[in-house]
């Protein structure tokens, strides 16, 4: 049977890859987003595989999580498997000088709104007793390092609920599973870096990073295993990538 799932942030990065290789593999994807002109593209796109819905809204506006989500027809309203993806870094800056306009969108983003969807979701969820929830974390989930403070914590708490998750959500059969990622090439050091472009590409210089295909991939391994097998953590570096602070820029 054709599942459901919905991808937050799909609009970009490991999100939109994750929406292109489960189109292609028979799930039918509620794409969310802020950037509506990128959502409707990415619809026009992957239409010819499978069916689209779009869903524009911000998930730090907790009205707007909710009223979307429940918003869903029919066709798309029992989901399936939640990929919790959106967030982003913003700053890269000692705690000492760190922007609170930039923590704030981290913790909103990346904890809160993670929970304000996941908690739009999960009612349908133990009501059918069954579903699958995916959290991107990342390797700042598992370390941390010089001047990522705020970014990591707000990882390590992803890592938490995750945690919490899979004990909670126990009782209705629903799995859970995180992904830590490390280095992945995507837009997420030019956001971390406000627009900055040649910043953003001196990060990923003189290594092969993970690009977002890797991720998207691994994704599509976890959610398509039997349902009696339940992946719940998983980290993913690049070869050249040896800890959080540690990259062999010659790979
Ligand atoms: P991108 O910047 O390429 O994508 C981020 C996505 O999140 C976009 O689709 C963006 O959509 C969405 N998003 C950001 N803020 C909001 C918001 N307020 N409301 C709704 N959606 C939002 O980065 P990645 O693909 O790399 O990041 C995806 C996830 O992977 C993040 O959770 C990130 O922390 C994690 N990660 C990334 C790593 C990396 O090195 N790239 C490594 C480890 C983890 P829009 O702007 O349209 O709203
Ligand atoms: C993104 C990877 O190394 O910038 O989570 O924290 S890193």
């Amino acid at each position: 049977m054709t599942k459901i799932a919905l991808v937050t942030g799909a609009t970009s990065g490991i999100g939109r890859a994750t929406a292109r290789i489960l189109a292609k593999n028979n799930y039918k994807i509620i794409i969310c987003g802020r950037r509506e002109e990128r959502l409707t593209s990415l619809k026009k796109e992957l239409s010819e595989f499978t069916e689209i819905h779009t869903l524009c809204f911000d998930v730090r506006d907790k009205k707007a999580v909710f009223e979307s989500i429940h918003s869903l027809p029919e066709p798309f309203s029992k989901i399936d498997v939640l990929i919790n993806n959106a967030g982003n870094a913003h700053g890269l800056d000692p705690i000492q000088n760190g922007n609170l306009d930039d923590w704030d969108a981290m913790i909103d983003i990346n904890v809160k709104g993670l929970l304000y969807v996941s908690k739009a979701i999960i009612p349908q969820m133990i009501e059918r007793k069954s579903g699958h929830i995916i959290n991107i974390g990342s390797t700042a989930g598992k370390e941390v390092y010089p001047n990522g403070n705020v970014y990591c914590a707000t990882k390590h708490a992803v890592d938490a609920l995750n945690k919490s998750m899979k004990m909670d959500l126990n009782p209705y059969g629903i799995r859970v599973s995180a992904i830590h990622p490390g280095m992945v090439e995507t837009e997420f050091s030019e956001v971390r870096f406000k627009g900055n472009k040649d910043k953003a590409a001196t990060v990923y210089k003189g290594l092969t990073p993970l690009q977002a295909e890797d991720i998207a991939d691994i994704i599509h391994f976890v959610v398509s295993r039997p349902p009696h097998v339940n992946i719940f953590d998983l980290i993913v570096m690049a070869t050249a990538q040896g800890s959080a602070t540690i990259v062999n820029r010659s790979l």
